[in-house]
């Protein structure tokens, strides 16, 4: 399998609120060295640098203005004469009319972030962009050769929305591969989101629509990050109800009760019959993910590979969460082997 990533990601460390203080956030640059590392170790293929792409390529699933906010943020926040990380500090309320956004950077942070999570560093837009471009160069290597690729993405994307950024993500790799697919002639494509996290962003971005299936497993919403989405009562809006899909699992889950969701899931997607499969593959699942609340093996993630190998179609790994710096490596491409043996 061909692995496409980039260093560009070195530049980005984000910053984080972790009881009162503020930490370097657990999605950090050691995640993707690891990754690297381990697919090397592996042998699973070729690894290349991804090609840049014009951010116009960005405005498929993302609005125009949110693009230039992230490209301009930086400059914008030094402009007040800061130096440290910005995170937003006020948001409108739901229900609220939200269509004008604000001349402050202070009022744009909070009309364009769901959460504190994602913090805007002066490496940020560039490392954003450039992990969109390893999705996007991934996309179209599948797209074109009808094989299989990984995009070793970092930072991560699903929890990014239309016009938000939220949970270490800014723009949605999985969510524009997906679209990159249909414009390249795709009729249906799947995303099959296994990030221990609910795929807000990429629900959202795809909920009106039934030429893109949204299947995620996840951490239940009532205690789990992102916490307002991801129940199993969300199965889409309009043309798109019934080709969304959530199956929330409880703490503590462990491969035997996941396998029964992702055979599911492989199940659903299957009857789809999708052109194309997008995994978004977190691996906080781990049962020594800091951050995170499942029980998975690295074993496991043999298995898991295994069963969407299933599927029986064109697969594009997008990664996305697992903060276990020690064992993301040997995770991921577990998922990845078990998906090339199965
Ligand atoms: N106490 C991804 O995995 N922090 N994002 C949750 C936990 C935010 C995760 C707080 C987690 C975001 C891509
Ligand atoms: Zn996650």
């Amino acid at each position: 399998m061909l692995t496409i990533y980039s260093d560009a990601h070195l530049i980005h460390q984000g910053t984080e609120w972790v009881n009162g203080e503020q930490h370097p956030s657990v999605e950090s640059p050691a995640r993707a060295a690891n990754v690297l590392a381990s697919i090397r170790a592996a042998a699973l293929g070729e690894c290349r640098v991804a090609e840049r792409h014009d951010s116009s390529a960005y405005m498929t699933v993302h609005s125009e203005r949110y693009v230039r906010f992230l490209e301009n943020a930086w400059q914008h926040w030094q402009a007040e004469g800061r130096t440290h990380h910005a995170l937003p500090l006020v948001w409108p309320v739901r229900g609220a009319a939200l269509e004008t956004e604000p001349e402050h950077i202070e009022g744009k942070l909070g009309f364009y972030a769901a959460d504190a999570f994602a913090a805007i560093t002066s490496g940020t837009w560039e490392a954003a962009r450039t992990s969109a471009d390893v999705a996007l160069s991934a996309m179209r290597v599948v797209a074109q050769d009808a094989s299989n690729a990984f995009a070793l993405c970092r930072p991560p994307g699903h929890h990014a929305s239309r016009e938000a950024m939220g949970g270490y993500c800014y723009l949605n790799n999985a969510a524009v591969a997906a679209q990159g697919f249909i414009e390249r002639g795709a009729s249906r494509v799947a995303v099959l989101d296994i990030d221990y996290h609910h795929g807000n962003g990429t629900q959202s971005i795809f909920e009106a629509r039934d030429d893109v299936l949204f299947v995620s497993i996840h951490g239940e919403p009532d205690k789990s990050y992102p916490y307002y989405y991801g129940h199993a009562q969300e199965r889409g809006i309009g043309d798109g109800l019934g080709y969304t899909m959530n199956l929330p699992l409880p703490h503590g889950t462990d491969w035997t009760g996941y396998r029964v969701a992702l055979t599911h899931a492989c199940k659903r997607i299957a009857e789809y019959a999708p052109d194309a499969v997008v995994i978004s593959l977190g691996v906080d699942t781990f049962k020594k993910d800091p951050i995170s609340r499942f029980a998975m093996e690295s074993e496991d993630y043999l298995r898991v590979g295994k069963e969407i190998s299933k599927i029986g179609c064109k697969t594009l790994f997008v990664l996305e969460g697992g903060y276990c710096v020690e064992d993301i490596g040997v995770n991921v491409s577990n998922t990845l082997v078990g998906f090339s043996n199965g």
